[in-house]
């Protein structure tokens, strides 16, 4: 994964030609466009095909399920034209393996901690063991908190140059600057960007507030 400006839009608009048309003004302005299910449940897997023409797509289908499910799911996700997908960490080390076997080339990403406070009941309390188990798997990488960066700080000691994109920039609350310094690769942007008046000029801001953090 090609990680230039560091930012990758979350098109969570429900419906396929506005996302489509969001899709196109910033491309320019990140690395890759993450997919979820309420574009794909609104517009069809088609949407995939389309933005794979565009940009990286990463299918963010947080796939939990037996290796076999998951199996299926991410060999659909690749022939669609995914070039990451997204599963979690605690459907166990089988099923994540499954999904890195079938994405061949494609890059997989491993939830660990989730974003919101509800993060904290349940995921804060393995995401450790998430992120390691990620690492032997042969994932690509996590996902981490945004709106923590302090756990992206000890999530990056566990996954060393494994990649870390972290959610939960501008509507979560996190800061994109904040996540960067703490050690994520990439922060992940859906609200701040996609509803924005002007969703380009947003994402450029974005990328500006992450390029004056790196110096
Ligand atoms: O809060 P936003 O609108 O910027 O969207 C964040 C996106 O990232 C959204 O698609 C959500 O499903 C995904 N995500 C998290 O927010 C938090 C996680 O821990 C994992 C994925």
């Amino acid at each position: 994964m090609r990680l230039d400006r560091r930012l990758i839009v979350a098109l969570d608009v429900p419906d396929a030609t506005l996302a489509t048309s969001i899709a196109k003004a910033v491309r320019r302005s990140v690395d890759a466009i993450k997919v979820n299910w309420p574009l794909v449940l609104a517009g069809g897997i088609q949407v995939v095909r389309d933005f794979a023409d565009l940009a990286y797509v990463l299918c963010d289908f947080k796939i939990a399920d037996i290796p076999n499910t998951s199996r299926l799911i991410v060999e659909q996700a690749v022939r669609a034209g995914a070039s990451g997908v997204i599963c979690h960490g605690f459907a166990g080390e089988d099923s994540v393996r499954a999904c890195v076997e079938a994405a061949g080339k494609a890059d997989v990403f491993v939830v660990t901690e989730l974003s919101h406070p509800g993060g904290r009941e349940y995921t804060a309390k393995l995401a450790e063991e998430f992120a390691r188990l990620a690492v032997r798997a042969g994932a690509a990488g996590i996902i981490a908190p945004a709106t923590r960066p302090d756990r992206v700080k000890a999530l990056r000691s566990i996954v060393g140059r494994s990649l870390i994109l972290a959610p939960g920039v501008g509507a979560q609350g996190g800061k994109a600057a904040d996540a960067i310094r703490a050690g994520a690769d990439a922060v992940i942007v859906g609200r701040a960007i996609y509803d924005a008046k002007e969703p380009a000029r947003a994402a450029e801001e974005i990328a500006a507030e992450i390029r004056s953090s790196l110096r």
